[in-house]
C-alpha cells in the first residue's frame, strides 16, 4: 500500500491512498458492507457513487461463510464480486457489541456466535492470517476497545494490552498484499492516548486508526481526544477514525487531520426514512411529506432526487416496499460521497474553512 498527502490546508489534508485493489482520494468515507454487501445497494452503484474503499468485519465473515468458503472463492473479491478496495475491521469491537463476550485474556478474546450461541476465539495473530487469506487490501489489528465512562486503571490496562496485540499482530504478517493498521485506545485520558501513539508509531503499521471514541463521551471529548491524538500521528501515514460519523463529526475530525471514515449512519439511517440533506435530516415518513411533491434535496443530482419526489418516497417507506430502502440508501450515499468530494476540493483549494462553515451554516438551518 502506499499513501501520498498532497496538499495540506491548516491540520487538514488531500491525499491519495493506493492499494491491492485499486485507490482512493483522501479524505474518503467508506461505506459500511458487513456481511460483504453494503444494505440496499449493488457494487455498480457504490462504484458509480464514486466510492472505491468500503468497510466489512472479521467477525461476520468469519462467523458466515467462513474462512472455508471465502478460500474456496479464492478471497473476499471474487466471492463477493466488489473489484475495489476492501478494509476489515478486526472484530474487536464487534465481540463488544454483538456477541457475547465470554472473556479476555492477554491470548485473545473468547465469545459466543450471536448467530447459534457456539463458542469462538480469536488472538491478534488470528485475524491477521484470516485478513491475509481472504485478501483484503487494509486489515486492522485486534484492539480491545475501551468502553466509556471507564476508571483511569481499565483504561491503562485495556490501553497496554492493545499495544502487545498490535506488536503481535505486525509480526505474524506474512505479505505486504494486505497492509495493517492499529488502533490507538486510551479512553478519554490525554497521557494514554498519548502513551499509546508514541508506542505504537515506533511499529511498522501502514496505517493508524483512532478507535474507542464514539462510544457514549460528549462531543468535546471526542473532539479533544480526535486532535490530541492525530496532531501526534505520524505525518506520512494514512488516519482512520472509526465508527464516526456525522456530518459535523466529519468536518471536526478532517479539520484535525484526520483521513478515513466510516460510519453506519448513512446507510442505516436511510433504511429509518432518515435522509440527509443540505439544509439538515429530514424524515420521510413524515405526514407534511404527504403531498410534497419535490425532491428530497433540489441540490442533490443523485437517482432519487433526479426522479422520485419525497411523497413518493414517503409512500413507498409508509408502504413497507422494499425500494424504500434502496432509493434513501442511493440518496444518503450520495449525499455522503458528495461531501467527501467537497472537502476534498476545499482542501486542495485551500478553502477548508471557508467550506466548514458555509456547509454547517446551512446544514443547521433545518427546514425539517
Ligand atoms: N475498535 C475497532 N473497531 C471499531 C472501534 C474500535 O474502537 C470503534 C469505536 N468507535 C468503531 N469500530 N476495532
Ligand atoms: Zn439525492
Amino acid at each position: 500500500m502506499e499513501f501520498q498527502v498532497i496538499r495540506k490546508d491548516g491540520n487538514a489534508r488531500y491525499g491519495i491512498l493506493r492499494g491491492t485493489h485499486g485507490e482512493t482520494e483522501t479524505p474518503c468515507f467508506m461505506p459500511v458492507g458487513t456481511l460483504g454487501a453494503v444494505k440496499g445497494v449493488t457494487w455498480d452503484r457504490i462504484g458509480q457513487m464514486g466510492y472505491s474503499l468500503v468497510l466489512s468485519n472479521v467477525y461476520h465473515l468469519y462467523l458466515r461463510p467462513g474462512l472455508e468458503i471465502l478460500q474456496e472463492a479464492g478471497g473476499i473479491h471474487p466471492f463477493t464480486g466488489w473489484k475495489g478496495l476492501i478494509l476489515t475491521d478486526s472484530g474487536g469491537f464487534q465481540v463488544f457489541s454483538l456477541s457475547k463476550l465470554m472473556k479476555i485474556t492477554e491470548d485473545g478474546i473468547y465469545f459466543k456466535s450471536h448467530i447459534d450461541g457456539s463458542e469462538h476465539f480469536f488472538s491478534p495473530e488470528f485475524v491477521v492470517e484470516f485478513e491475509e487469506k481472504i485478501g483484503v487490501d487494509i486489515g486492522m489489528v485486534l484492539d480491545e476497545c475501551t468502553p466509556y465512562p471507564a476508571t483511569y486503571e481499565y483504561a491503562k490496562h485495556s490501553m497496554e494490552r492493545t499495544v502487545r496485540w498490535a506488536l503481535r499482530s505486525i509480526r505474524a504478517r506474512t505479505t505486504d498484499k494486505t497492509a495493517i493498521f492499529a488502533i490507538v485506545q486510551g479512553g478519554v485520558y490525554n497521557d494514554l492516548r498519548l502513551k499509546c501513539v508514541e508506542m505504537l508509531s515506533e511499529l511498522p503499521f501502514e496505517g493508524f486508526a483512532i478507535g474507542g471514541l464514539s462510544v457514549g463521551e460528549p462531543k468535546d471529548e471526542m473532539y479533544r481526544i480526535t486532535r490530541l491524538v492525530a496532531s501526534q500521528l505520524p505525518e506520512d501515514k494514512p488516519r482512520y477514525l472509526m465508527g464516526v460519523g456525522k456530518p459535523e463529526d466529519i468536518l471536526e475530525a478532517v479539520e484535525a487531520g484526520v483521513d478515513m471514515f466510516d460510519c453506519v449512519i448513512p446507510t442505516r439511517n436511510a433504511r429509518n426514512g432518515t435522509l440527509f440533506t443540505s439544509r439538515g435530516k429530514i424524515n420521510i415518513k413524515a405526514a407534511k411529506f404527504k403531498r410534497d411533491f419535490s425532491p428530497v434535496d433540489p441540490e442533490c443530482d443523485c437517482y432519487t432526487c433526479k426522479n422520485f419526489s419525497r411523497a413518493y418516497l414517503r409512500h413507498l417507506y409508509v408502504s413497507g416496499e422494499i425500494n424504500a430502502a434502496i432509493l434513501n440508501t442511493i440518496h444518503n450515499l450520495h449525499f455522503y460521497g458528495r461531501l467527501m468530494k467537497d472537502i476534498r476540493e476545499a482542501i486542495k483549494k485551500g478553502k477548508f474553512q471557508e467550506f466548514k462553515r458555509n456547509f454547517l451554516e446551512k446544514y443547521s438551518s433545518q427546514e425539517g
